[in-house]
């Protein structure tokens, strides 16, 4: 089922995937949901009312329209999922034809004990790592603070913004508050690796419009930076918290291979 919806992919078995393997039954549901339809500035719009297909590939004006996995395919105007079939056709909940970038802040201190000495896991002998994950209010998924790039914005700007937002709750502070916690925000973001770059295993995804995400890694590594910032959920938040990371975690859409990608990096227990 289509997340937020009554409607139902059709089954795509995995060697009818790729569009370019013949799967001559296929004719999908089309869906755009009321929301996109409504036509908000984050949406583009319906292919029946434009003047003009989107400049796909390209910067579009303000909007990227480029794939971080490379040239995607048009067909009739349509520009084609990267990773293939998806079993539903049209928007959905997403307001771009084609990528929809996003970008995942993955901020990191160790886990310490009472006496402020770093948490060995016992089985695989490695230090415990912990990122701040927030419960999304959309599917009640734990995920990674991620959030939309707006058209024209910097990756590195969306990263500091969506943190801010959704795990110190930052839209409902007072001016001077804000402007101490840019400072604590900008020094340890100023050094980031990145992780992971290219299309998200996200349930919002269709056949025309998906997902992409560049997650970047902020490691606090004394804890006493952003480590001992007092978390608080916003925006389409519900929840925040450390998490401890280890193979067991269950995240949103693929966010725990990007978390697995760090816990490697960091050379961390998982
Ligand atoms: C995921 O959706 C991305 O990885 C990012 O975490 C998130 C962005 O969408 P919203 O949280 O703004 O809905 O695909």
């Amino acid at each position: 089922m289509y997340p937020g919806s009554d409607v139902l992919r059709l089954h795509v078995p995995d060697n009818k995937r790729a569009w370019n393997l013949k799967f001559e039954e296929y004719y999908p549901p089309n869906y755009t949901s009321s929301p996109v339809l409504d036509q908000p500035v984050w949406a583009d719009l319906p292919v029946e009312k434009m003047k003009r297909f989107p400049k796909y590939n390209e910067l579009d004006g303000k909007i990227n329209r480029k794939s971080h996995q490379g040239k995607y395919e048009v067909l009739k105007g349509l520009p084609l999922n990267p990773n293939g079939r998806s079993g539903i056709c049209g928007r959905g909940l997403l307001g771009r034809w084609g990528p929809n970038h996003a970008a995942d802040p993955i901020v990191t201190r160790w886990l310490r004990d009472e006496s402020n000495k770093i948490v060995y896991d016992e089985t695989t002998n490695s230090p415990v790592l912990q990122f701040v994950a927030i419960q999304r209010s959309d599917s009640g998924d734990w995920a990674i603070p991620g959030g939309m790039v707006d058209a024209g914005e910097m990756v590195s700007a969306t990263l500091k913004r969506e943190f801010g937002e959704e795990a110190l709750n930052s839209l409902e502070m007072e001016e001077r508050e804000k402007s101490k916690l840019q400072h604590t925000i900008n020094q340890l973001f100023n050094q980031g690796t990145l992780v992971y770059k290219g299309v998200v295993d996200d349930p919002r995804n269709t056949d025309n419009a998906w997902m992409e995400t560049c997650a970047y890694n902020f490691h606090d590594v004394t804890g006493e930076s952003v480590g001992k910032l007092q978390l608080q959920s916003g925006d389409d938040a519900s929840s925040v918290k450390w998490m401890s990371i280890s193979s067991n975690i269950k995240l949103y859409a693929n966010h725990s291979t990007f978390i697995r990608k760090v816990a490697l990096l960091r050379k961390a227990h998982w």
